[in-house]
């Protein structure tokens, strides 16, 4: 069975545990693209629970959001403490690329680890900086030509910038989807690759059901707008 382009935003303890998310993850390992665990997950299970999800997820992507933000020495060294457990982290791209992006792009490459750049957000207050910055934030992100790059599920118009500035070799990763009221498939249609969903699963009774929903409806999605 085909993955479905989605990966789960692990953020915190939800059925009480880390444990909980764990085994979310375990659980949904088969059926989606991967998994996005944030700082409030790392910073209150730990590594343990970190390693342990990537023994039980497969081939499953294994992204470290941390939103990095720093001179590169710094972000070179917050990475090293998660390198042996994730594929990929994400950093944000309005730190430019000499003496930031470009460090923490070479030691990740040594490090076969992919990097993901912010290129804009899903909340509101995203239009008042990235938005309206967007030409020299792509222009930073071709100089560090990273894996993927995060685009916003709540404003589709901004991915289909973004994949016509990037063009077809970058994977566009789109949060906002269900809590922050964008429609699974929707950000697909306007040329992401992955939709990044977090508590429409996580906090839903039954998280492998509410996957299954999630998918159907990005398939549904599709077919409308690739008639
Ligand atoms: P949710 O589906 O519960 O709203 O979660 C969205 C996830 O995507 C969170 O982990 C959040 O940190 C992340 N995210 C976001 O919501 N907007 C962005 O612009 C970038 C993100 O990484």
């Amino acid at each position: 069975m085909k993955a479905s382009p989605i990966i789960v935003a692990i953020d915190g303890p939800v059925l009480g545990s880390c444990q909980g998310l764990v085994k979310i993850m375990t659980d949904l390992g088969n059926e989606v693209v991967g998994f996005k665990v944030g700082i409030p997950f790392i910073m209150q299970c730990g590594l343990e629970p970190l390693a342990a999800a990537r023994s039980r997820i497969g081939n499953g992507l294994l992204i470290a959001d941390l939103k990095l933000a720093d001179i590169g020495d710094i972000m070179v060294r917050v990475v090293s403490l998660v390198k042996d457990y994730v594929d990929a982290v994400i950093a944000h791209s309005f730190v430019g690329y000499k003496g930031a992006l470009d460090e923490v792009s070479e030691k990740l490459k040594e490090w076969n680890i992919k990097l993901i750049l912010v290129t804009s957000m899903s909340h509101e207050g995203s239009q008042e900086l990235y938005d309206r910055n967007l030409d020299p934030i792509i222009d930073v992100v071709k100089k560090v030509n990273p894996w993927g790059v995060v685009a916003p599920a709540t404003r589709p118009g901004i991915i289909s910038l973004v994949r016509k500035a990037l063009g077809a070799g970058v994977k566009i990763l789109a949060p906002g989807v269900g809590a922050q009221g964008a429609r699974p498939g929707d950000a697909i249609c306007a040329g992401a690759d992955y939709e990044i969903i977090g508590r429409s699963i996580t906090e839903s009774p039954d998280p492998k059901k509410a996957v299954e929903l999630i998918a159907l409806e990005q398939e549904e999605a599709l077919r409308r707008c690739r008639r």
